[in-house]
């Protein structure tokens, strides 16, 4: 059993709880805990088996616990048996889509007898769906956009959950006889937001053995082929996995050419063939003789190339770059000196201040902003002036009792529908950095919501903007904004813009950051996180930046602090 079935599972009751329309606390609590499992690092049957107090998880208690241990033991769990008996399955896909929750899906349900993605999208186009009580015109316009968007996203991984099977594949590889090297190729290598499947490349004595023991993976639904050399299987979560196994000496083209991107590749192949060369999964071939194959570093030199990281394999100008010498020194996890956007208990994060600086300086950061929400946010408990001012007095106190990290005053301050801004700047001025983000009205046009934001930032006190627009990934598309106006205004007014680094944001995007470096607009990477776990989030925002061809110059978090101060002064 792998820690992703049993998460999955989790994931499915919380669905299935939500179109019946239950306790929202009851939900988000499934969730949360399948949000700990998919994270955990360890294998949870294990530590079942060594009779370990799962309770001490964060987000499971004792009701949950004992779940885990019986989908451990029986493999299935008799509570989600129950839901899906009393809900049709094909419900569950449709909360997928946007403008739909439990509620319309029950009326949709109820009164058109839809249950299926299908159902509703051909509903939607016969004009059925606006007729219905509390639907209308607008609304359906934007099933029908949802619909799509939902068959498309449902196919895609974000990279942190490709990662978490990625992790279990290569430890179960590990233990095939006569494996040599496993790796895994694809968008995956190439840090990509999301992944359409994983692409696993490995070499071995004897081919046939590794794939298999690859098929007795735990966590397979399909073997859809299973031959000498190469075996796709279909995990529970419906997540493809292509395994080929190579000879070491194609291995390095092999591995060039499964990274991909496909138009990289091509572009590739088109110089080599200029010099004359033949490029394919195999080797670089001079007429019927290989003179590169082994390792991927030879394929780049075979057409007179420097390495070229895989981050930056998008046929976006990396091969021009690296023919004269320009390619960008990539940012890493350990240029990083510190988080600028946190939430502590004082809004909706889980930790104290002194909780979240330790764990901090734990990474060996020498400073964070501790962000909370403003007033706006009601549900995070966000701050209103006075609690703001009482905040900064608890900092103060934390600073003398932690020491070797310098804790800012900051906020994450909501931008309200006008562009205007939910605390005083009285209360602004107090602080050393101030966030401002869009939770609300996602759905302006994009001429106001450009001219909305571009206000915002011409409010003095205004650092960064947080996640710029608003996505989240496979869930929701962001809000129309004219990103290129934004970052000159950010540039004009001396901000910055985030790219937040939880797994489901990665906000701003790879092209958004390409454009800010191009523009000398700098960033700052953060984890916006609310407890202390997700301050790891970092490397997911690293990944990102590295797509985005960031360098350490790039960013303002990788200043010394007196410089990131400087900055901050607007
Ligand atoms: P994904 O899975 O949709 O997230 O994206 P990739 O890039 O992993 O694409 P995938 O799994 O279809 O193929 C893996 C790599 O194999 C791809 O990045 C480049 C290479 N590849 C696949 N098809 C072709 C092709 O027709 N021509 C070339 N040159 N390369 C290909
Ligand atoms: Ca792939
Ligand atoms: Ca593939």
């Amino acid at each position: 059993m792998v820690n992703q079935q049993i998460a999955q599972i989790f994931y499915r009751i919380a669905d299935l709880l939500e179109i019946k329309g239950e306790n929202p606390f009851r939900i988000r609590a499934y969730r949360n805990a399948a949000r700990t499992i998919e994270s955990l690092g360890r294998n949870l049957q294990e530590m079942v088996e060594q009779g370990e107090d799962l309770t001490k998880l964060p987000g499971i208690g004792k009701d949950l616990a004992g779940k885990i241990t019986e989908i451990i033991e029986t493999g299935t769990l008799a509570k989600l048996q129950e839901l899906e008996a009393q809900v049709p399955p094909g419900l569950v896909e449709l909360l997928k889509v946007e403008g739909l929750g439990p509620k319309r899906i029950k009326i949709l349900h109820d009164k058109l007898g839809i249950t299926t993605l299908e159902e509703l999208k051909n509903a939607a186009a016969h004009g059925e769906i606006h007729r219905l009580p509390g639907f209308g015109k607008k609304l359906e316009e934007l099933i029908m956009k949802g619909v799509v968007l939902a068959k498309k996203e449902g196919r895609r991984f974000r990279w942190a959950l490709a990662e978490s099977y990625v992790l279990e594949l290569l430890n179960h590889l590990g233990k095939a006889p006569g494996l040599k090297k496993a790796e895994v190729a694809g968008s995956f290598r190439r840090k990509k937001d999301t992944v359409g499947d994983l692409d696993i490349l490995v070499t071995a004595s004897q081919p046939h053995r590794v794939i298999e023991h690859f098929v007795r993976f735990p966590g397979v639904k399909n073997i859809i082929s299973k031959g000498q050399t190469r075996s796709t299987l279909i995990l529970t979560s419906d997540l493809q996995v292509d395994l080929r196994a190579v000879e070491a000496e194609s291995y390095g083209s092999a591995l060039h050419y499964f990274t991909g991107s496909k138009a990289h590749n091509i572009a590739i192949r088109s110089i080599a063939q200029k010099a004359g060369l033949k490029i394919n999964e195999y080797g670089v071939f001079k007429g019927d003789k290989r003179i590169a194959g082994r390792e991927e570093k030879d394929i780049f030199s075979a057409v007179g190339l420097p390495f070229i990281e895989p981050e930056l394999r998008e046929n976006r100008g990396e091969i021009e770059a690296a023919a004269t010498a320009k390619l960008p020194q990539l940012i890493t996890q350990k240029d990083i000196r510190g988080d600028l956007h946190m939430h502590t208990k004082w809004s909706d994060g889980k930790y104290s201040i002194e909780d979240m600086a330790r764990a901090a300086l734990r990474l060996g950061y020498s400073y964070i902003a501790i962000t909370d929400h403003s007033k706006r946010m009601a549900i995070t408990k966000g701050l209103d002036d006075e609690k703001l001012r009482q905040q900064a007095e608890e900092i103060e106190r934390v600073r003398e009792e932690v020491k070797g990290i310098t804790i800012l005053k900051g906020i994450e301050v909501d931008i309200l529908e006008d562009g205007s801004l939910d605390l005083s700047d009285e209360a602004l001025s107090s602080l050393d950095i101030v966030i401002a983000a869009v939770h609300s009205k996602f759905k302006l046009s994009r001429t106001q919501q450009t001219r909305r934001i571009i206000k915002a930032l011409e409010n003095p006190y205004v650092n960064i903007l947080a996640h710029p627009t608003g996505r989240l990934i496979g869930e929701r598309e962001g809000y129309q904004v004219d990103m290129e106006q934004v970052m000159n205004k950010a540039l004009e007014k001396g901000c910055f813009l985030e790219l937040n680094a939880q797994p489901a944001r990665l906000d701003l995007n790879d092209v958004h950051l390409k454009l800010a470096k191009d523009m000398g607009l700098r960033v700052a990477v953060s984890t916006d996180s609310h407890n202390t776990d997700s301050l790891l989030f970092m490397r997911y925002g690293i990944n990102q930046a590295r797509r985005g061809w960031i360098e350490p110059k790039d960013v303002i978090n990788t200043q010394p602090l007196d410089v990131l101060l400087r900055l901050l002064r607007r």
